[in-house]
């Protein structure tokens, strides 16, 4: 039987990843490692975890500790077969305000656990991110491909940027069996409400305007995160060793477009009446990201399903309409960190 760790599976794209494997793929034992952080929450995996009293081997077993505490992950590493890394700080606004932390997670916590897998011998795939490559104008029509070069543009881009960097440098310097994944914005269910799609679903739940930064017009490249976690569990089945693979459901529009979209679902379908407000730009802010995932396709066959965008914008905001005890004790504390920074 596989035995996979799964770092930061209690977030967002994690914990959709643990239970995509336990749905389609149940003979495969998990076991998470999380420091549950603001952003992670062990009641998005919580019905998957195995009691303490069940001496059943193929439910998942969590972890509360970090990726950089050098002992824990030795020791759990040694018992894997693989490594799945999601565990991250991931959000820009923050970064651009505390950047430290995420230098300490994106970096040394990627560098602990490749020195673990290294110890090992074990097979790693590592989550990353579309804004290693910077952005293009919004009128472009340019795609990144694998073989873009790197521009990040944000903390948070430039501390994605160099984990990738150090996950070639493991597999050429020390043969590591390690594979990347740069992904576009993803959305569905347990994304933070301090991203764009569930805080602005949330603020027009909660009575608040919807926030829109700059003049809206930024563009982003959506896919539904159940599309991103089949393609990592493409990559990490079927993918070359030392490939990069660029995932995307080429669904780039302008975060107007997709707040007008969520706007109707709203008024029609959740007796909603949502008023928006245009607030400063993040600093330094990309203005479109859109990837070419020809490679993936064409080699692994993946492709995305879930490809109605207005469709899947509906079940999510039904989703977060219906789970308010998720997210509901932390909306004043968010829109008061928002408040702050005049966002
Ligand atoms: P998230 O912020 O929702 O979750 C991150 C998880 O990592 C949380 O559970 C948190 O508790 C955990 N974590 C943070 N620091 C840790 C540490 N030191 N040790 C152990 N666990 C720790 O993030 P997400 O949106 O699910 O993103 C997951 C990964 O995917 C990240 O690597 C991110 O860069 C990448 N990614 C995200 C997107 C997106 O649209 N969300 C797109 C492309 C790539
Ligand atoms: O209230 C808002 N209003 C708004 O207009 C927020 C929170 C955001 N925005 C804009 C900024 C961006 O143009 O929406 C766009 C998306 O913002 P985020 O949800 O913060 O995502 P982004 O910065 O694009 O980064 C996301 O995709 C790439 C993830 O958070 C990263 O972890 C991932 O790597």
């Amino acid at each position: 039987m596989e035995t996979l760790l799964v770092t930061g599976g209690a977030g967002f794209i994690g914990s959709n990843f643990v239970h995509f494997v336990r749905n389609h793929h149940p003979d495969t034992k998990l076991v998470v490692l999380d420091a549950l952080t603001y952003a992670g929450n062990l009641s998005n995996i919580a019905s998957l975890l195995r009691p303490a009293y069940s001496s059943s081997d193929k439910r998942v077993e969590f972890i509360h500790g970090s990726i950089n505490d050098v002992e824990l992950v030795d020791s759990i590493v040694q018992k894997v077969d693989a490594v799945v890394h999601f565990a991250a700080e991931s959000h820009n606004d923050k970064a651009i305000v505390s950047p430290d932390i995420f230098f300490e997670t994106n970096v040394m916590g990627t560098l602990t656990l490749l020195k673990a897998a290294q110890r090992y011998d074990v097979r790693f795939h590592h989550i990353s991110t579309d804004e290693v490559y910077g952005d293009t104008d919004i009128n472009s029509q340019e795609l990144f491909t694998e073989d873009s070069p790197y521009k990040p543009s944000s903390p948070y881009a430039a501390s994605k940027a160099a984990s990738d960097h150090m996950v070639r440098a493991w597999t050429r310097t020390y043969g590591l069996k390690a594979t990347i994944s740069n992904c576009s914005n993803n959305f569905g269910a347990y994304q933070h409400i301090e991203k764009f799609i569930p805080r602005a679903i949330t603020n027009a739940l909660c009575g608040i305007p919807i926030k829109l930064y700059g003049d809206g017009l930024a563009m982003r490249d959506w896919i539904h995160v159940e599309d991103q976690c089949r393609a990592i569990w493409e990559i990490l089945h079927n993918g070359r060793i030392g490939q990069t693979y660029l995932v995307s459901a080429q669904c780039v529009v302008n975060n107007k477009t997709v707040i007008d979209i969520l706007c109707d679902i709203m008024r029609t379908q959740f007796d909603c009446d949502p008023c928006i407000q245009y607030v400063r730009d993040r600093a330094g802010a990309d203005r479109r990201y859109a990837l070419n995932p020809q490679k993936i396709r064409q080699e692994l066959g993946w492709k995305p399903e879930h490809t109605q965008f207005s469709r899947e914008l509906e079940s999510v905001v039904r989703w977060y309409s219906s789970n308010e005890d998720w997210w509901k004790s932390e909306k004043s504390r968010v829109e008061e960190q928002y408040q702050i920074l005049g966002q």
